[in-house]
């Protein structure tokens, strides 16, 4: 039976060594809350760090870790503190972290770390396959685990695995940055879904994609030879009902039920009826702005002064990497911003901030949310940000006001909060004030949308919709499997080829007998090429026909001395046995005058991009472009052209990187289908691999055996990876293998 593995940096339990034994009790974090649909029953396993390193564990305990952790469907990876240092520390919070949270200036781009992120990815990626079956499905988690994807792709090319980036990924400007950032890109690849929190973060991933691998890339699809690799964002929730129960229990509790710190709260509440608690809880991370948020807090007393004595700032930073210097100066710098603040701004009977560096048991983070007046959250940079939808969550009155910093992922789906950016003072002292006068009920108008949003869509449906999606790409990558021209069919074609007596064969030459160059002109044939369709085209009973939108000037030049058979320019020119070429279609090129200057005021604002003039087409070519600035300035140029020509008989055709305007009687299929009708053939086989094939593909009967290469869609019957492979197919046909 198939199972699920989950892997992450750390296991969903934590372990205690105490009185020589070891105990371990599951942890309450989102994720492993979220997961607990994906993992439960026998048939899942969660592999991941223990939290403890080899020096911290002694010997004869090891097999008690074991047990103890496969109670909980969980097993190990062991690493040693200098791993830890290397891989967690270094690559990851050093690196990463910041990296992609745009402290580019915090980054640090260290050798070491870097080969240790390698090694310990591995031992992560090597704990899998010592688990794994074809048919299981890996789920990995997070930054610190990039490259495990494609460690485990390496052993095991049929197992279905998903990765989930909880962090943001940063825009191409800042990620090219990285030394290894081509590494990191193939690493995530390995996966069949990557999936993130919004769809910002998804498309800065694709444009990574395309401009550093230069691979193809359709709508969410990565096309990376004979894979197809889904993008995805899956915007992760809570458990919304754990939150929300947990604060109707709260509230119904009599005063000896309630904790030391909800009776604190209460007191002052009820010493100061109006008076509105403010509530920040984050890590302390730089990335989580509490230090800018001191700032405007101050900023806000001192605009609106009238307000000192009436307002409080209870602020929970949870201690977080202190291993790691920024976070130290962080911790000093937060430190002192509160002495500074509490002491000039204090008064005998009023301390406007409270602050606790700890980490405090979910019951007192209840008591928290469900007393403080306004949530205020203002990170500069957050994958998502958990605190924002498990406050609105908790509150059962729908009253309650969030504010939110627009660069926290949650911002996206809780429209109905107060906005704001988190470097604007100005606009976050006005905001508090909004806040603190928000009529009840526009507080509860707000917070219903809200709620019934997180209700829906929460942690449990998060990972539901990520398997099901996972699950379904492993199903249209059988889709696909199955027509792809395999050894079988292969067979079956060779059958029928041999038989037929009048064979007819139609071989587009760009990106399907010749990969693609920058320089057109340099893509010329290779030896092996010539020798193989020296072969075809003097097998007896075989008609070859090279069929392209090339020019006649290089074709003549390349494929005339040898006697080829050719059609070129998409049909309008047709050479038989080594003849000069001859008009297939009549047309005319008088149009070519009004569509020039167009084409050309695109190649001036388009570095990289030319215009190619055939005899009778023009062709814009941007292959050597930024791809996003390409594809953008394509859509504009067809729009352009679409108005341009509607009164002539002309159409634009989008090729692979280049867009060709010519006459509409002209096409490939038309061309092919003239040839075909002149004689009685037996066997017809059409190859190419743009959308001037599809012409052939659809035009030509239905017996034709068609081939697409690559694996866009289209009309063929069949798709082959690449130029490689068409060649393979071609030595076939001549009886090379
Ligand atoms: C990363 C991304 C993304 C906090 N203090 C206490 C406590 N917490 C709990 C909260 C919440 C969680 O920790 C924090 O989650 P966040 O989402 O706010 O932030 P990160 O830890 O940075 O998480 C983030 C997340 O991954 C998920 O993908 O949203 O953007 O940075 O659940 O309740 N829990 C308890 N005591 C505390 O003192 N018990």
């Amino acid at each position: 039976m198939s199972k699920t593995i989950i892997i992450s940096n750390r296991l969903p339990v934590q372990l205690q060594i105490s009185n020589g034994g070891i105990t371990a009790t599951p942890s309450v974090g989102g994720l492993a809350t979220g997961m607990k649909s994906v993992h439960s029953g026998g048939d899942s396993l969660w592999i991941g760090w223990s939290g403890l390193t080899d020096e911290d564990i002694p010997e004869e305990l090891i097999p008690d870790i074991d047990k103890a952790l496969a109670k909980h469907g969980s097993s190990k990876v062991q690493l040693t503190k200098k791993e830890v240092d290397g891989f967690y520390y270094g690559f990851s919070n050093r690196t990463i972290w910041p990296l992609f949270h745009y402290f580019l200036e915090y980054s640090e781009f260290e050798l070491f770390s870097w080969e240790t992120y390698q090694s310990v990815n591995q031992k992560f990626a090597d704990a899998i396959l010592e688990h794994a079956e074809d048919d299981d499905v890996i789920w990995v988690h997070d930054y610190q685990l990039m490259l495990v994807p494609q460690m485990v792709r390496e052993k095991r090319p049929n197992v279905s695995i998903g990765f989930f980036l909880h962090i943001p990924f940063p825009s191409f400007e800042i990620f090219r940055t990285l030394p290894w950032r081509s590494e990191i890109l193939l690493g995530l690849l390995g996966a069949d879904l990557i999936g993130f929190h919004t769809y910002d973060y998804e498309r800065h991933f694709l444009s990574s994609v395309r401009r550093l691998l230069g691979l193809e890339v359709s709508f969410n699809d990565i096309f990376m030879g004979d894979r197809e690799i889904k993008v995805d964002s899956f915007p992760m929730g809570i458990d919304y009902k754990k939150f929300h129960e947990a604060a109707i229990e709260h509230t119904q509790r009599n005063e000896k039920e309630k904790s030391e710190l909800q009776k604190r709260l209460d007191t002052h509440k009820a010493s100061t009826p109006d008076a509105k608690f403010f509530l920040s809880i984050d890590r302390l991370d730089y990335t989580k702005g509490i230090a800018k948020r001191l700032n405007a807090f101050e900023y806000f007393l001192n605009k609106y002064p009238e307000y000192k004595e009436k307002v409080r700032l209870i602020i929970l930073a949870v201690p977080s990497r202190s291993n790691v210097p920024q976070y130290q100066l962080l911790k000093k710098e937060v430190d002192e911003l509160v002495g500074r603040i509490n002491g000039e701004h204090s008064t005998v009977s009023w301390t406007p901030i409270w602050y606790f560096y700890r980490s405090m048991p979910f019951d007192n983070l209840i008591d928290l949310y469900t007393t403080c007046d306004i949530a205020w959250l203002t990170p500069i940079r957050d994958g998502m940000n958990l605190v924002a939808k498990e406050y609105v969550a908790t509150r059962t009155d729908q009253t309650g006001v969030l504010i939110l910093s627009e660069m926290a992922g949650s911002a996206n789906e809780m429209n109905e909060s107060l906005l704001i950016n988190p470097n604007n003072f100005e606009q976050i002292a006005d905001t508090l004030y909004k806040a603190i006068n928000m009529p009840k009920k526009e507080q509860q108008n707000r917070n219903k949308l809200l709620q019934q949003r997180l209700e829906r869509y929460n942690v449990e449906k998060w990972a539901n919709d990520f398997m099901n999606s996972l699950l379904n790409q492993k199903q249209r990558d059988l889709t696909y499997v199955s027509r792809k021209l395999s050894v079988d069919i292969m067979n079956t074609i060779m059958k029928d080829y041999n038989r037929a007596k009048k064979r007819l064969l139609f071989l587009d030459y760009d990106g399907t007998l010749a990969g693609f160059h920058n320089d057109p002109q340099q893509a010329g044939p290779d030896e092996q090429l010539y020798a193989l369709l020296d072969e075809i085209s003097a097998q007896e009973g075989t008609e070859m026909y090279l069929i392209s939108g090339r020019d006649k000037e290089t074709f003549t030049k390349w494929f005339l001395p040898k006697g080829y058979n050719m059609i070129v320019e998409h049909g309008v020119w047709i050479s038989q046995g080594g003849e000069e070429f001859r008009m297939l279609e009549n047309v005319k090129n008088d149009w070519m005058e009004k569509i020039r200057p167009v084409l050309e005021s695109f190649v001036d604002r388009t570095p990289g991009s030319f215009v190619e003039e055939k005899n009778y087409s023009l062709a814009w070519h941007y292959r050597q472009t930024d791809p996003d600035f390409g594809q953008k300035r394509s859509v504009e140029l067809n729009t352009v052209l679409t108005s341009l020509i509607a009164n002539d008989d002309l159409s634009v055709l989008n090729g692979n990187k280049v867009m060709e305007i010519k006459s509409s009687n002209v096409n490939k299929g038309r061309a092919s289908m003239r040839v075909f009708a002149d004689a009685d053939y037996d066997f017809v086989f059409a190859i190419g691999d743009d959308w001037t094939d599809e012409f052939m593909f659809q035009e030509l009967p239905e017996s034709t055996v068609t081939v697409k290469v690559g694996r866009q869609k289209t009309h063929a019957r069949y798709f082959v990876d690449g130029t490689k492979s068409v060649r393979d197919i071609l030595a076939r046909f001549v009886d090379k293998i």
